[in-house]
């Protein structure tokens, strides 16, 4: 059975999902969650996502949420078709978990909180605090300066191989620019920039950036 991913177009976290079932070559079809009707905390949906969040992702019946591990499981689940997101050599694979608690504590972290101010406010009609943002990109872009200095000496955040703690970058960073900051895109850091404009260009993430559609 095709699998069922649950979420919409205003969702980072749910083109992150996308985004990885297209690079594995996995067909799957959406369900629109329709934030402005409050689908997501509806009881139903609740059941199977206790946080009343997307992306949600039902494989046959089995339900699984958070997108980072939705993304593993695709990943394991199809693991010789489309492209090979998950090293299978010890060493390349401790890597690999170190680039995504990289991701999680020193990315997500820090990027998520001027993003949520400046693009996600708004829609919860409040006002951004532009003073509060220019302070969290500061601390983000002192993490920023540590990618730098890894990036400076192999392609990826893991090696010279992409994998998904690269991807996992793309949803909250591209909303960076728009925020108001070219923090990932300067020539203070070459190496940043050389890295995050070939994620934004794959062919993956222009499939999914836009709009949430199903892909059968
Ligand atoms: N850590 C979760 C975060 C999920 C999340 O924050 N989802 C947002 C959209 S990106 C959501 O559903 N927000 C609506 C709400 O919280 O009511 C993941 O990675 O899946």
């Amino acid at each position: 059975m095709v699998l069922t991913l649950y979420g919409n177009s205003y969702s980072p976290c749910a083109k992150r999902v996308a985004q990885v079932l297209v690079e594995k070559q996995v067909p799957f079809k959406v369900v629109i969650i329709d934030f402005k009707k409050g689908e997501q905390k509806a009881a139903s949906f609740v059941e199977k996502q206790p946080f009343g969040q997307v992306p949600l992702l039902d494989d046959d019946g089995y339900f699984i949420y958070e997108s980072r591990a939705i993304a593993r499981y695709i990943a394991e689940k199809y693991p010789d078709q489309g492209t090979p997101l998950i090293p299978k050599d010890l060493r390349a694979r401790g890597l690999f978990e170190q680039a995504l608690s990289i991701e999680l504590n020193d990315f997500d972290a820090y990027i998520s909180p001027p993003v949520h101010e400046v693009i996600f406010k708004p829609f919860l009609g409040l006002t951004p605090d532009r003073e509060a943002f220019d302070q969290m990109v500061i601390q983000l872009e002192a993490k920023l300066d540590v990618y730098e200095k890894i990036l400076s000496k192999q392609k990826y955040l893991a090696g010279d191989e992409l994998t998904l703690a690269d991807l996992f970058h793309l949803p909250y960073g591209v909303l960076l620019g728009p925020a108001g900051s070219n923090a990932l895109d300067t020539p203070k850091r070459p190496n940043l920039s050389r890295w995050f404009k070939e994620l934004v260009a794959r062919p993956s993430w222009q499939a999914v950036k836009d709009e949430f559609k199903s892909m059968d």
